[in-house]
């Protein structure tokens, strides 16, 4: 397979300056005519052929300053022109008049048909598959796009910048001409086409200019789109505040589309959305989906900067744009949450999903670092190491440098980069330079790929009233990279005593072991190190149980305490333990301490996650740690029923619905007390969460009731998810979760097995293995959320992961190598688990047609 390695980068040969796209669309046939503004690039030489990419295009003609030109080249991929005139050294015009098939499009990437209109997607390599193109993200361009269609099929046509104008044709057509002031590379071009509405604001900006702001959607879901609005004026206000950022367009539009690769995209001033990150409405999405749109929404917003304005030179550097817009959108989604404690509660939310999908990244086959050395399929790099590790280490420099220290920084950059293509290197340089600070060992974070191991061994000695902390760093070797040399680490640590002054430090571990000593400690001090999760990193420490219980009562930092219970239940789960009644005891003083908020509550008591334990262990055996894990909440459950019963009935929200952090809190901590019930005594509790399915009035009630029911396998369950069916079926997104919840239900005794009712809904007439969102739904989730029911010692599992994979390879190869990733941990996993597995991958290794995307996905698994 053909790999793309960082260290070849080179300039481009040419560039383009202004670019004219006129199409014509047609489900069937688009035409594509293109007119070129060509100059010479960086790495130009007189006479060089101008090497173009095209897929699944059909070429049609090509002229150069208005003559019909012959020398080229056409292969299935490429579109090489030769004899250019004055042999390239000054700026000509080239003409390309191409086809392409929408209707036929079912990869989701270029120019697609859903539901009857017209989508593209482009990053990050689909311009290509719209017309012949320099499709790389250092040639940055001046779009003018002309579109024409039916009005009749098409009343709506879009595209990045400003309309500068609409015209009526013959035969009942009519065009839209847009144009884009900003330069742009050809990933953030975008065009949407046919029957949609949209709702819109105009808003004031910070310079007093006024901006026209659009949701476009089907139709029938108009009335779902006030809260990606209110995201939208929050996210722009937000980036003046915080880092002086204003919108640049006088226009700016969301469109939501339901087939779609991932969560949403960013052209410029045109964004594309999955409907599963735009509409809502309280009788049709969770707290869950409101605060997933609201940060999508603002997520997208903040690439107007971070992505667009400023680009990435190559796709190696893809941190740069995503890893800076997480952080941005985390920082944002931490500040609505309207307090400091919801500000962790965010914290921990993040963590826990780093810890939980990006850690095992790291730890497996497909791991690499933060910025990319080789790829052979691009899409499969975007990964929650480029996203949620790339955020983690943008943090640190936060960490390290205050907020006014990154403030400087991100100015810096702005200031030298604006309107260019940069790399990871001159971010880094803009941090330090801004700040004076030399950051060369901090570049570690950007090169090497894998978790940092810091192993701590804290000594008080009572004579001297020193206690002294050594740390030690390592970090375990990843593919191709065997050696480490140590990380530029910062851990915030504090030294809790009985006196209970806590005084927060941060320590620089920039060696392989260091120590520090700390005097006049009266008391052999409880040691709370890593707070905030300031770094990165696994902290190997092995703190008592009495030690770990005081952290878990009174550290004054959220994150620390809560992941004290983590390591707690973690730690008794692995030795299939029940929790004793110390920490019975702590949970119960959580569950009924008046201080703390009920978010903070919900997620103190819930377990880790399956995947989390298993990256503990060195050989893993899913059925035992399923039911350690059962047996351990269904202690924690009837121990603790009556505080459970007595938060039901506290955490009720009467009155309209809201989303905001104190409401979905409560929601949050009152459905997990109604799981807890059903864990403690599924018969006493059932009536009551059939009782809340019913009479609920928006959907976090309504389907955690439901979910209550399903995974405890409780009476009702099947009349309830009928019920469900029929109230929603017209609810695309809704029916999604319909189907997710049936196939994540663990396995539940005396009921059939998960995997044979995942069949039975892949042959139910509303499954459509085209939809992303419903594949994903019914499939994606039973091989890599539902892990019990998944790792079945017969290997049933595994052998309809290979089937999936290979059926949805041919229609979608992005979605497909998604779902390639769930076996990513084989080499973890015990006998006979491990040799199951691998045979499922051999199997779908041996496929002889497998897409780019998929085989580098198996072929580093087996590897
Ligand atoms: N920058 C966007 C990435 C994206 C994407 C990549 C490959 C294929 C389809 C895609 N859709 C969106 C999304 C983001 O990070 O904001
Ligand atoms: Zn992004």
């Amino acid at each position: 397979a053909q790999s793309f390695r960082r260290l070849e980068y080179r300039p481009p040969v040419y560039t383009f300056g202004q670019v004219e796209l006129d199409i014509a669309l047609d489900p069937a046939r688009t035409i594509v005519k293109s007119k070129i503004e060509v100059l010479p690039g960086n790495s130009f030489e007189p006479g060089a052929p101008m090497v173009l990419v095209g897929q699944e295009l059909e070429f049609v003609s090509l002229r150069i300053n208005g003559e019909a030109h012959r020398r080229f080249e056409l292969t299935p991929e490429t579109l090489t022109i030769h004899s250019l005139p004055k042999e390239g050294a000054e700026k000509f015009t080239l003409e390309i008049i191409s086809i392409c098939v929408p209707e036929k499009n079912t990869s989701l990437m270029g120019l697609y048909v859903s539901n009857g209109n017209f989508f593209t997607q482009c990053e990050a390599e689909g311009f290509r598959k719209i017309t012949y193109f320099l499709d790389r993200p250092d040639v940055m361009a001046r779009y003018r796009v002309t579109l024409q269609a039916p009005e009749a099929q098409y009343p709506v046509l879009l595209s990045n910048g400003n309309l500068l104008k609409e015209e009526k044709l013959p035969n009942g057509w009519h065009s839209a001409t847009w144009e884009d002031p900003f330069p742009k590379p050809s990933y953030l071009f975008a065009l949407v086409a046919g029957k949609l509405e949209c709702i819109e604001e105009t808003i004031t900006t910070s310079s007093g200019a006024k901006k026209l702001l659009q949701i476009w959607v089907e139709p029938h879901d108009l009335q779902k789109t006030r809260h990606a609005m209110d995201s939208l004026i929050a996210s722009i206000h937000w980036d003046e505040k915080r880092f002086g950022l204003e919108l640049d367009l006088e226009r700016f539009m969301i469109v939501a589309v339901g087939d779609f690769n991932m969560g949403a995209m960013e052209n410029k001033g045109l964004n594309i959305f999955n409907t599963k990150f735009v509409l809502a409405q309280p009788e049709t999405a969770t707290d869950a989906d409101f605060a997933n749109i609201e940060s999508v929404v603002a997520h997208e917003y903040f690439h107007n900067w971070t992505g667009n304005r400023v680009t990435c030179q190559d796709w190696f550097q893809l941190s740069l744009k995503e890893g800076l817009t997480v952080f941005r959108d985390q920082e944002f989604s931490a500040d609505q949450m309207g307090s400091e404690s919801g500000r962790a509660v965010k914290r921990i939310e993040d963590v826990r999903l780093l810890r939980q999908l990006q850690f095992p990244e790291d730890a497996g086959p497909m791991a690499h670092p933060i910025r990319p050395d080789e790829y052979q399929e691009i899409n499969n790099f975007y990964t929650v190491t480029v996203y949620e590790k790339g955020s983690e280490v943008v943090r640190m420099y936060q960490t390290l440098l205050g907020r006014d220290g990154f403030r400087k920084g991100m100015d810096l950059y702005f200031q030298r980069h604006d309107g260019q293509a940069v790399t990871c290197d001159d971010f880094l340089a803009a941090m330090a330079d801004a700040n004076g600070k030399d950051l060369s060992q901090f570049k570690n974070w950007y090169s090497q790929a894998g978790t940092p191991r810091v192993k701590v061994d804290g000594q008080y000695d009572a004579a001297n009233k020193q206690y002294r902390l050594t740390l030690t760093q390592s970090c375990a070797p990843t593919p191709g990279q065997a050696e480490k040399k140590p990380f530029h680490i910062r851990l915030k640590v504090c030294l809790i005593t009985a006196g209970n002054d806590q005084v927060e430090q941060l320590l620089e571990l920039t060696e392989s072991t260091q120590t520090w000593t700390f005097d006049h400690i009266e008391d052999r001090p409880v040691l709370s190190i890593n707070r905030n999760f300031s770094a990165p990193v696994n902290i190997d420490f092995e703190q008592s149980e009495e030690d770990l219980l005081t952290l878990l009562s009174s550290d004054d930092d959220p994150f620390n305490r809560w992941e004290a219970g983590q390591k707690l239940a973690m730690q008794m789960i692995l030795n299939n333990r029940l929790p004793d009644s110390a920490l019975i005891n702590a949970y119960r003083e959580i569950l009924l301490d008046p201080n703390l908020d009920p978010a903070f509550k919900e997620l103190a008591l819930t377990l880790p996650a399956e995947s989390y334990l298993y990256e503990q262990c060195k050989s893993v055996d899913p059925q035992k740690i399923f039911a350690a894990r059962i047996s351990f909440r269904k202690e924690l459950a009837k121990q603790l029923q009556l505080e459970w019963a007595a938060l039901y009935q506290q955490n009720q929200t009467p009155g309209p619905f809201k989303s905001d952090a104190i409401n979905s809190g409560k929601r949050a901590l009152k459905n997990l007390a109604l799981s807890m019930l059903l864990d403690a005594d599924p018969k006493i509790w059932a009536p009551m969460a059939r009782n809340q399915f019913q009479i609920a009035d928006n959907m976090t009630d309504r389907y955690a009731a439901l979910a209550a029911l399903v995974m405890h396998g409780a009476k009702g369950a099947a009349e309830c998810l009928e019920d469900f069916y029929k109230r929603f079926a017209d609810d695309a997104l809704v029916i999604d979760k319909w189907f997710a919840l049936q196939s994540s239900r663990p396995p539940v005794e005396g009921l059939e097995s998960t995997l044979n009712e995942v069949k039975r809904l892949r042959e139910h007439p509303a499954f459509k293995l085209n939809n992303p969102n419903r594949a994903r739904s019914v499939i994606h989730v039973f091989c890599a959320n539902n892990p019990a029911s998944f790792h079945q010692a017969d290997g049933s599992g595994y052998a309809f992961w290979a089937e999936s994979v290979l059926a949805l390879d041919p229609i979608n190869p992005q979605v497909a190598a998604r779902l390639a990733r769930a076996l990513d941990r084989w080499r973890l996993f015990a006998e006979p688990y491990q040799s199951k597995m691998k045979a499922a991958l051999e199997q779908v290794a041996a496929c002889q047609t497998l897409s780019p995307d998929v085989k580098e996905v198996v072929s580093k698994a087996l590897g």
